[in-house]
């Protein structure tokens, strides 16, 4: 049952992975013992360990190196997904399950930086999958047909602050999408981790994005994730920026029904953004402790927070800007999640003040 063209590419990229120097994830816990027990299992999807891991097998300079290529990946390939989540995210057993949502008291998060002296700008993202379908590499174009129709219906009636419209990637001049993605708003084009793990199929094909006048309220459709709902705008005002965003998932999950798994929480391509999936994070200039980004990147770590460039992750600082953000977000609540974040940043622009 297994095509033995899946069991040569697996053999030839795991021996390519143990001589390499890869720092990843990936590398340090696919042992020869747990690739003997999962290279001949098959999701009923189709999926292989294969799906799992060519992304980590072809960009040696991954920090994690996998992707599920659908729900069932996750317990079926437990024995290399459940090492790496636990590191990531700084300890999630294999007994622990993930909490139920809770967003908290809205009102116990402020402005990390009222004075307007280091944060750029503030944006909290989360991802959602919807339930019922697989994740990109096992899509089929008229999926990606249907899903961007019933999503982009959905975001079509939301009103108010959130009101807006959905432009597709199907059609949109290099110049507009150049200009989106410049501006922080849209996903980059031609990410090598996504199309390594079979995640670009169809491109543009039900990719696209939705945004509210203002574009403080923005969806991502189809790119990494099924959604990703983001509430960004200027400053530091993460209170602001944290109940809009609360506020729009609250509306979509009225409307959509997203996959959750008792263990893991919402579920997500990436094991990095299961559990809550959020991502709050600051644009910040602190060019005292920038100075040394070793020290950034320790201070960071500090706090539980990643330090990542001005164009999102793997990319570098531009103008002295760092995207700082929670590192974990599963095995914790979504309030938590985003306080983590400010009380880190907090914590750093006290630091840059006493250099
Ligand atoms: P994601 O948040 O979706 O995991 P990326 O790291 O690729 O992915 O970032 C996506 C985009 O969001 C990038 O253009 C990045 O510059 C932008 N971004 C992230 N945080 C902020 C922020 N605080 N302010 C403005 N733009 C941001
Ligand atoms: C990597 O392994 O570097 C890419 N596949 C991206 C993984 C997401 N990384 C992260 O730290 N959130």
């Amino acid at each position: 049952k297994m095509n033995p063209e899946v069991i040569r590419k697996l053999e030839e990229g795991f021996r390519r992975l143990r001589t390499s120097n890869s720092q990843s994830l990936l590398k340090k816990y696919l042992t020869q013992a747990i690739f003997d027990k999962l290279k001949s299992k098959k999701t009923s999807f189709g999926s292989t360990l294969l799906d799992c891991v060519q992304s980590g097998f072809e960009n040696p300079d991954s920090n994690i190196g996998v992707y599920a290529p659908d729900p069932e990946a996750y317990t079926l390939f437990a024995d290399l997904f459940d090492p790496i989540i636990d590191e990531y995210h700084g300890g999630f057993k294999k007994g622990d399950h993930h909490p139920p949502s809770d967003w908290g008291d809205l009102d116990c998060i402020g402005n990390v930086d009222p004075d307007q002296n280091f944060v750029v700008s503030t944006r909290v993202r989360c991802g959602r999958s919807l339930a019922g379908y697989p994740f990109n590499p096992c899509l089929t174009e008229s999926q990606y047909k249907d899903m961007e129709k019933k999503v982009s219906g959905t975001l079509t009636c939301l009103t108010g602050e959130l009101q807006g419209k959905y432009y597709p990637l199907t059609g949109m001049s290099k110049t507009d999408q150049n200009q989106l993605i410049d501006d922080h708003f849209l996903f980059k084009e031609g990410d090598r981790f996504l199309q390594a793990a079979n995640a670009s199929r169809f491109w543009p094909t039900g990719r696209g994005i939705f945004h509210n006048t203002n574009k403080t309220f923005l969806v991502w459709l189809n790119e990494e994730d099924h959604l990703r709902i983001i509430s960004m705008q200027p400053g530091g005002n993460v209170g602001e920026v944290y109940r809009r965003l609360v506020t729009a998932v609250r509306e979509i999950e009225s409307k959509l029904k997203f996959a959750r798994s008792d263990r893991l929480g919402f579920l997500t391509f990436c094991p990095t953004n299961l559990g809550t999936t959020i991502r709050a994070s600051v644009h910040i200039q602190v060019p005292k402790l920038a100075h040394n980004k070793t020290k950034l990147d320790a201070t960071a770590d500090q706090y539980n927070l990643q330090v990542r460039g001005t164009r999102g992750e793997h990319s570098d600082a531009e103008d002295g800007i760092y995207d700082i953000s929670n590192k974990r977000r599963l095995g914790l609540t979504e309030f938590e999640a985003v306080k983590e974040m400010h009380d880190g940043i907090l914590k750093i622009i006290e630091i840059e003040k006493s250099l």
